[in-house]
């Protein structure tokens, strides 16, 4: 099938962007580890550098990572998409594209904790302002605005406290004040939500995560929805040197065959896990959109095509029963990150979140006891297991400890 535009969620990504190689007819992409092409003459060199199609130099664009940005361009409903060393290497691009010395940012105040980080400590330097807010609530976002505002910046749904905002209104509200929507789709995938298609502009993914769903490669991916934008982050991105190694990207391209499988099995496993913790007498607190009382259920049914894999909660006893909780896993294992096949649990106030200020972290709702779980692929009954018993051991041990 030559256009599987229109074709469904797991054809789409096997087969989107991809074709037998032409030089071999291999099925598996092959990997072009290479850092520069020869040109056939001094002609074609310079016709390549002025813009004819074909491959220059491998920071500049390679055929591996060529076909990772068609595909992920096909499954966010962009123009095309920029391949990137990093999560984090992909989202400076975008800030460094949009902001300078004069101006402004709107970012959500619940964020990965260094793509908040970098900007309040390094783009600062520069004299870029940036407003954090609460942008579950739209008036938030409207009110942040400044005439100079050019990238409004969300997570959703945010990494970790799960909040999410309305993609559509947010970009109605940005484009009204002639910024930009730049969206972070990691913690969704998109398998489950596809922010383009609801107005935004730009869509970053850390592919560290579910894309490549793996734990074996950092790695990140930029899509856009327009032309123009792209090419403007393109100047960006490859002269900062940001952008992907061919074996990387086939990596990834690898690991996103299974995609919709992963996020599928994973997703069903969170859910039964966020209903057993909520039973449970000892958990004081979950947080997962998939629950029918989850005050933003209505709007994750709205935007995503289903809740994820992360689930997070807090333990009776707080911080001190938490950490003896994470100390007590025996099948889910002790690491940050997520969307990897294997489950994995962390504590964001002293982890992934420890560079956000005290004060800025607890408003952001990233509270000490919080306990971030990013489930895998396992047999949940395992899962189950493990849980009871970390949670027995966290409890126990605090009664023990009380006497
Ligand atoms: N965006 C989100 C939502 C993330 O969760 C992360 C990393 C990044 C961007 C950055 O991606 P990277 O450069 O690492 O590929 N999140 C992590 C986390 O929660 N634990 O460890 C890393």
């Amino acid at each position: 099938m030559d256009d599987v535009s229109r074709a469904g969620p797991h054809t789409r990504i096997i087969h989107g962007g991809q074709q037998a190689d032409p030089h071999t007819g291999a099925v598996s992409m092959p990997i072009y580890q290479t850092s520069t092409f020869a040109f056939t003459d001094a002609d074609e060199g310079a016709a390549r550098f002025g813009g004819a199609a074909g491959c220059k130099y491998t920071r500049l664009g390679n055929p591996t990572t060529a076909a990772l940005e068609r595909n992920v361009a096909l499954l966010e409903y962009g123009c095309g998409g920029l391949g990137a060393s990093s999560g984090m290497a992909a989202i400076n691009s975008v800030y460094l594209t949009f902001l300078d010395s004069d101006a402004h940012i709107v970012a959500t105040d619940c964020m990965y904790g260094p793509s908040r980080t970098v900007l309040e400590t390094e783009y600062t330097r520069f004299g870029v302002q940036m407003t954090f807010v609460d942008s579950s609530h739209l008036d938030n976002v409207a009110r942040a605005l400044r005439p100079n505002t050019k990238l409004v910046y969300i997570e959703t749904p945010a990494n970790p406290t799960l909040k999410l905002t309305d993609i559509a209104r947010c970009a109605d509200i940005a484009h009204g004040a002639g910024a930009l929507l730049a969206v972070d789709n990691t913690f969704a995938s998109p398998y489950l939500q596809n922010p383009l298609q609801l107005g935004a502009d730009i869509v970053v993914h850390s592919m560290t995560k579910f894309i490549n769903g793996h734990t074996d490669v950092v790695a990140g991916m930029i899509v856009a929805r327009e032309e123009e934008v792209l090419e403007r982050i393109r100047k960006v991105h490859v002269n900062i040197g940001g952008t992907m190694d061919p074996h990387q990207a086939w990596l990834v391209l690898r690991g996103i065959k299974t995609l919709g499988l992963r996020v599928e099995r994973a997703q069903e496993n969170a859910r039964a896990l966020a209903y057993f913790l909520q039973r449970h007498s000892e958990v004081a607190w979950v947080n997962y959109p998939g629950l029918v009382d989850h005050p933003q259920h209505a709007l994750m049914k709205q935007q995503m095509r289903g809740p994820g894999a992360i689930v997070c909660f807090g333990v009776r006893g707080g911080l001190e029963a938490g950490r003896r909780l994470i100390d007590s896993v025996e099948l889910a294992t002790l690491a940050v990150s997520l969307g990897g096949i294997e489950t994995l649990i962390e504590h964001p106030a002293s982890m992934t979140h420890a560079g956000v200020a005290l004060e800025e972290r607890l408003k952001a709702g990233i509270t000490d006891d919080l306990v971030r779980i990013a489930v895998g692929c396992e047999d949940y009954d395992d899962l189950e297991k493990d849980l009871e018993q970390a949670l027995e051991k966290a409890t126990t041990e605090a009664v023990a400890g009380a006497r």
